[in-house]
């Protein structure tokens, strides 16, 4: 397999956890975002919406990271990102949802550099705006796992969920923004838990080649 990528991506990054955690290996392409290069002819040709990653397996081209991770869980089952019954299965998707769906989308490279080129945001109101919806969307995750009443180590019992593989890119992306995650302390204590395994470990922005 071949992971199209960008050491900083969030969903890069979780997409990264993923293989990890199912131990799959797969040969690391940088796609340099800084210089554009996710718009160019070469990489739209793999994916048109020239968004990171994507994913080659077998010659055929895999994007969009949960429609990715979604096929490596049936594809590859063992070990199971999700529970087995259905109510917990969908509270674990809630929680990646929250990430997916909601926070990372609002905050990505072409929204922040629309806010600043399009709308003359100063760079203290581009980090206001992450900001915002990092702390609306910690908010409910942390208020869902004080819920959650089959909350383990991680957000779902004692092994690994797509919660976690999903909310840990984020608490990462929360600190580059200078968000102080010590706000929201079971979301804290999940990704320090997190922070022990080597699937995540090996997954970090700064331990991949294309790092600087
Ligand atoms: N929903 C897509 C989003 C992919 C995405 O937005 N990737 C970001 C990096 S985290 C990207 O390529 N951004 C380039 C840009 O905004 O110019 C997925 O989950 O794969």
């Amino acid at each position: 397999m071949k992971l199209y990528n960008f050491f900083r991506s969030g969903t890069s990054h979780r997409l990264r956890i993923a293989l990890n955690l199912k131990g799959l290996d797969y040969e690391y392409v940088p796609i340099d975002l800084r210089s554009e290069q996710h718009l160019g002819d070469e990489y739209r040709a793999l994916n048109p919406q020239g968004l990171v990653p994507a994913l080659v397996d077998n010659g055929r081209v895999l994007i969009q990271s949960p429609a990715i991770i979604e096929w490596l869980e049936e594809r590859y089952p063992t070990p199971p990102l999700l529970p087995s019954d259905p109510e917990a299965r969908a509270r674990v998707r809630a929680l990646a949802a929250i990430v997916g769906c909601d926070i990372h989308p609002v905050n990505n490279r072409r929204i922040l550099e629309a806010l600043r080129h399009d709308f003359g945001a100063e760079e203290a109101a581009v980090q206001q705006w992450c900001a915002t919806w990092i702390a609306a969307g910690f908010d409910a995750i942390e208020a869902l796992l004080a819920a959650e009443t089959r909350r383990g180590e991680y957000c779902f019992e004692s092994t690994p969920t797509l919660a976690d593989v999903y909310l840990v890119p984020q608490v990462e992306s929360a600190r580059r923004f200078k968000v102080d995650v010590g706000r929201w302390p079971r979301i804290q204590a999940v990704d320090d838990a997190c922070a022990r395994l080597e699937a995540f470990q090996k997954a970090l922005p700064a331990r991949q080649p294309d790092a600087s």
